[in-house]
């Protein structure tokens, strides 16, 4: 009996400690534009856009993580999705997605990079948009 309560408290502990170091970042439509167009997270971090009237925030296809899941939020409001498997996540917002309203997500390591590149001619996105937040990832990578 003692050594349960034990074991339940250290799980409530290692819950407790997990969710404060869990941070939020806040991704802001700008007219036709996501800011920052590329964040940094950590794995169990929330992305949460806001000031979406007009906008929503869309995963774009073959440019998550293996394995990681496809969102697609309601036009016009505000979203939030916590990222759990690390690699970069491209991020659209439909309606202004051929204006480059675009973004990146980065959690963790960006081991999928080089599969990113190899799908933008599949991904049925403006290739020249997307080339843009790819350009810019690699440069916030070098950083
Ligand atoms: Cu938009």
């Amino acid at each position: 009996m003692k050594k349960q309560a034990v074991i339940g408290l250290a799980a409530l502990f290692a819950a407790y400690t997990a969710n404060v170091n869990a941070e939020e970042h806040i991704i802001k439509a700008a007219v036709t534009q996501f800011r920052p167009m590329v964040t940094f997270a950590k794995p169990g971090d929330t992305i949460t856009w806001t000031n979406m009237a007009g906008h929503d925030s869309t995963s774009m296809k073959g440019m998550i993580p293996e394995g990681a899941e496809a969102w697609h939020s309601k036009l016009g409001k505000p979203f939030s999705i916590k990222l759990d498997k690390e690699g970069i996540y491209l991020f659209k917002c439909t309606p202004h997605a051929s204006l480059g309203m675009m973004g990146a997500i980065i959690v963790g390591n960006a081991d999928n990079l080089d599969t990113i590149k190899a799908n933008v001619d599949t991904s049925g996105e403006p290739k020249g948009m997307v080339k843009r937040v790819i350009r810019k990832v690699e440069k916030q990578l070098k950083k």
